[in-house]
């Protein structure tokens, strides 16, 4: 039976915008107030599932949710109708709507966790929703985030779905950010690399900014995804990399089947961590490319995005393929040590630089955007909805973007009701496109 990885990558929302809400993000931080324009953003986005279908990778979309969060806003009691409710809040605090505005949902690689079925006890693939507690602005996304993963995923005999982690950030988690799996091929048990930035009951006093997941976070998920605790490894960020602004491990690290590209500094241990790789995965072949920071100190690799990129094996190519983002090109330091890899004819053969510019200032890169499974053929044919793109369907979602998305979009114009209106309706007729169901609060 063959195997491979799936990307699901997430669409740019019609209120994408710079409200700058996350603290410990620097490009989200540096950009608040920039004008936005969510339809470039979008199409950028499916210009990237484009170029990776184009090297013969399976790839599907999750849709944006529905902002503002009409739920969240009847949760603060405001009443009425949607405007009414609107203008109220908007009224009250504009920061309290630009928080259930965000289109954060674009980055699925903190949609959730998830542990294909060779590596759980009862041979089905396991999703927990990240419940994504640290920021404000995200925690309200998981309830949707679960119906859509259901309705692509049904649960039953291939595909078991959880709900996010109860407790708060004490078990803060952020998904598959902070989640790596390394095996020789897809369909093959994989060590699972969990990475925490403090535990749920210390005091971080090494921290500047937030430490998003909890060792205990990741614990739990390992749990009750029943994965082999000889194949499950936790260990903790690099605090120096937290406070330099990497505020998920994949933005100083990434992974693909046997192949780990990380920065020195991404772990405090790095031998030690990849004895540890070593000693529970067997006989497979691994390698570590652990780049100097005399090389690319860690703060090119935070501002360029380097290592959020998304290492694939194309079957279209010898070696693995790095989909880089443009940044990384226009840093020195990186664009010199990606050449060099390039020539030195190691595992990494291939790096395409394609332009996400619209989510890189928010601090979102390739791998920020993209959710990935790996994926039987008999898992293929159990996917409900309709979510795997073909030709036919980026030609239709690039027109739906066209018909529905602002190209400019301000922080002062979320309270604006037709932005709201215009947004629900694009997802209305979204969820027909994607056959979801109603999946959106004010499609109830
Ligand atoms: O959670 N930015 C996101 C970026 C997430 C990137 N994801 C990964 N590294 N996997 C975040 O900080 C900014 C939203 C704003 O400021 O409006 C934001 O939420």
């Amino acid at each position: 039976m063959a195997w491979r990885e799936a990307n699901f990558d997430g669409i740019v929302g019609p209120t994408h915008n710079y409200a700058g809400l996350s603290y410990g993000n620097v490009a989200s931080a540096s950009n608040k107030g920039l004008v936005a324009n969510p339809r470039e953003g979008a199409l950028q986005g499916l210009d990237k599932a484009q170029h990776l279908m184009g090297l013969g990778m399976m790839q599907g979309v999750l849709p944006p949710h529905d902002r503002p969060s009409l739920h969240a806003l009847r949760a603060h009691g405001f009443t009425g109708s949607d405007r009414d409710m609107l203008a109220k809040a908007w009224e009250t605090s504009p920061a309290l709507v630009a928080n259930l505005t965000s289109s954060a949902t674009m980055w699925t690689a903190n949609a959730a966790t998830i542990s294909p079925s060779p590596d759980t006890a009862d041979g089905r693939t396991h999703f927990t929703p990240a419940n994504l507690a640290a920021m404000y602005h995200r925690s309200i996304e998981w309830p949707v985030t679960s119906r859509v993963l259901k309705a692509i995923f049904p649960e039953g005999e291939r595909f078991a779905h959880h709900d996010a982690l109860e407790g708060g950030t004490h078990m803060g988690d952020e998904g598959a950010a902070n989640h790596n799996r390394f095996c020789a091929d897809y369909g093959d048990e994989g060590v699972a690399l969990f990475v925490y930035g403090r535990g749920a009951f210390e005091k971080a006093d090494d921290l500047i900014f937030p430490g998003r997941q909890t060792l205990e976070a990741s614990r739990a998920v390992a749990r009750q995804h029943g994965l082999s605790p000889k194949k499950a490894l936790f260990v903790r960020q690099n605090p120096a990399a937290i406070n330099a602004g990497a505020f998920h491990n994949d933005v100083v690290a990434v992974s693909n089947r046997n192949v780990f590209f990380y920065h020195e500094d991404a772990f405090v241990n790095p031998d030690q961590l990849e004895r540890d790789i070593l000693g529970a995965i067997g006989d497979v072949e691994m390698r570590f490319i652990r780049v100097p920071k005399a090389h690319v100190p860690l703060a090119d690799a935070v501002k360029s995005y380097l290592f959020n990129s998304q290492l694939i094996s194309s079957p279209h190519r010898e070696g693995m393929t790095l989909i880089l983002p443009g940044e990384v090109a226009e840093t020195p330091s990186t664009k010199a040590y990606v050449d060099s890899l390039i020539a030195s004819g190691g595992a990494i053969t291939h790096a395409d630089y394609l332009d996400v510019r619209q989510s890189m200032r928010n601090g979102g890169g390739p791998a920020c955007l993209r959710l990935r499974v790996a994926l039987s053929d008999d898992d293929v044919n159990g996917l409900g909805a309709n979510a795997i793109l073909n030709a036919g369907l980026v030609t239709e979602l690039q027109a739906w973007v066209r018909k529905h998305y602002r190209d400019r979009v301000m922080p002062e114009d979320l309270g604006d009701p037709l932005l709201m209106e215009e947004s629900f309706a694009a997802l209305d007729d979204l969820t027909q496109i994607l056959k979801l169901g109603s999946v959106y609060d004010f499609q109830n």
